[in-house]
């Protein structure tokens, strides 16, 4: 490559956990696309983008390997969120370090930061570099709704939580959310550990956001009509340009279909499947595995559930043997979850409610029974159910075995119209003359354009 011919030089960073890089990367291959003589530096840990650019060639994305953090020798203690912890003290450092090393290889100064919203030390790098700062949100507009409004939050619940408990509703805070539980908020915001570092961070980035030139979002601003006004008028260049799942063009792949989902759909029922995943982060605990593998049985789903290896010992006697001699499930440790989604054999997706998921189910018109977990899936969950109604949270909180037999039934059972019209709205998004199409135009031009004076 060229360098010489190339006009600007855009650095991007990823969180470089869980469905973050994939995002990052997907981002900087549309805009690499849209901007052929802008070079990008892709900022990620060395194990992540292993896996992502094995197989990419995109002339001008240019990778770097950050460290993670992890001293050598490190033995992990199996403490919560200590990988991300680690990275998190060196991310700063790592960053201003690794862009000195890409302006050497290209000879190219950074003329905009490109980087994940979690990541707010960004602003202040920016604006000693006097260049733009664009903070991309990977999950929804409600999950940032509640980043943006921490301070208020907090505030309002104070009183709640000591007298009414979690269940309480925050009713008329946040304009386009008429009312969330307490603690279906993400943790860090009212409840949980306040002080670790990534609910630091949250709170961090809930205040500076406000600053950034721009704050992209894989979203569609159909779907929050309401939330996506309130942020407009709070952030900059407030910027719906998803679901990215629909956009075909420059999606990274992920792993194929090595154990024949597809073909196994095949032969099922029109919307009779349950598929099952719970994301890349966490496992149910084997109690509630063991629960919902028994109401599958006793209601006589059809499922494709894909699950990590470790987890299968944990299964009901025989359940495995059952499923496969009479061809009514399958489990599998990896699935093409879009396509499956978009099988005419899925009739509901049991899902932790991690965005890309939900989003991947509006896409294909799927409705959902949701089991958060962790972060933002709770008020995904909520909206899933409560504001959107395409789905249901799973009663009580986690899978027994009566629960889930009552709502599997239900779901399965009943039509969700507004799934229909929210997957229409989404694809509409996306296509030529749709919002998140010439949002993204939008953006291209924020981020090679000419550099903001000061
Ligand atoms: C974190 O999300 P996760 O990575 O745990 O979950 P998702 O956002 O739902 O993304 C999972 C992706 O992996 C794909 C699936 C999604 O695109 O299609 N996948 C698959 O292709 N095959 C499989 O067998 C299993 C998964 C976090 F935990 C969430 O709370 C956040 O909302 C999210 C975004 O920031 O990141
Ligand atoms: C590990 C992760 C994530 C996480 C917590 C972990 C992650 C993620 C979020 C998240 C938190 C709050 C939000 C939205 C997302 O939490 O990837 O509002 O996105 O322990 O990998």
């Amino acid at each position: 490559l060229q360098f010489t011919t190339m006009e600007k030089h855009v650095a991007v960073y990823t969180f470089p956990y869980s469905s973050h890089p994939h995002l990052l990367l997907t981002l900087t291959r549309r805009l690499a696309s849209a901007a052929p003589t802008v070079v990008f530096s892709f900022f990620n840990i060395e194990k992540s983008n292993r896996v992502l650019f094995s197989n990419l060639s995109c002339s001008n994305i240019l990778r770097y390997d950050v460290s993670d953090g992890i001293p050598e020798g490190y033995v992990f203690q199996g403490k919560p969120q200590e990988d991300v912890n680690l990275f998190l003290a060196v991310a700063e450092e790592e960053l201003r370090r690794g862009v000195r090393v890409a302006e050497r290889d290209t000879g190219l100064r950074i003329s905009c930061l490109v980087v994940d919203a979690f990541f707010w030390f960004c602003g202040e790098m920016a604006e000693e570099m006097n260049i733009p700062w664009v903070a991309f949100w990977t999950a929804g507009t409600c999950s940032l709704a509640a980043h943006v409004y921490t301070d208020q939050i907090r505030e309002k619940s104070a009183q709640l939580i000591d007298s009414v408990g979690t269940d309480e509703e925050i009713v008329d805070l946040i304009p386009g959310l008429k009312a969330v539980r307490v603690g279906d908020l993400p943790s860090g915001v009212v409840l949980g550990n306040l002080k670790s570092p990534f609910s630091t961070m949250l709170h961090k980035m809930g205040r500076a956001l406000a600053k950034a030139t721009a704050v992209p979002i894989n979203s569609f601003q159909e779907l929050d009509p309401d939330l996506t006004k309130d942020l407009s008028s709070k952030l900059k260049n407030f910027l719906n340009i998803g679901p990215f799942n629909l956009i075909s063009k420059e999606k990274t792949p992920l792993k194929s279909d090595e154990h024949s989902c597809i073909s196994w759909l095949d032969n099922q029922n029109t919307r009779a499947v349950a598929y099952i995943s719970f994301g890349t982060v966490f496992t149910p605990p084997p109690h509630e595995l063991v629960a919902l593998a028994e109401a599958l049985e006793e209601t006589k789903t059809p499922f494709l559930w894909s699950l990590n290896k470790d987890s299968y010992k944990h299964f009901p006697k025989g359940f495995l043997e059952r499923a496969n001699a009479n061809g009514t499930g399958k489990v599998v440790a990896w699935a093409p979850q879009d396509e499956v989604l978009n099988h005419v054999a899925i009739g509901v997706f049991v899902t932790h409610g991690g965005w890309n998921s939900v989003l991947e189910s509006i896409g294909a018109g799927v409705p959902m029974i949701c089991r958060p977990f962790l972060g933002d899936q709770h008020i995904n969950s909520w909206m899933v159910e409560r504001v959107w109604e395409i789905g249901r949270i799973i009663e009580g909180g986690s899978f027994t075995k009566h629960t889930t037999c009552c709502v599997l039934e239900h779901v399965l059972s009943r039509r969700y119209e507004r799934i229909e019209t929210l997957k229409d709205l989404a694809h509409k998004a996306v296509a030529l003359n749709g919002s998140s199409n010439q949002n993204f135009k939008a953006l291209v031009e924020l981020v090679t354009g000419q550099p903001k004076l000061s």
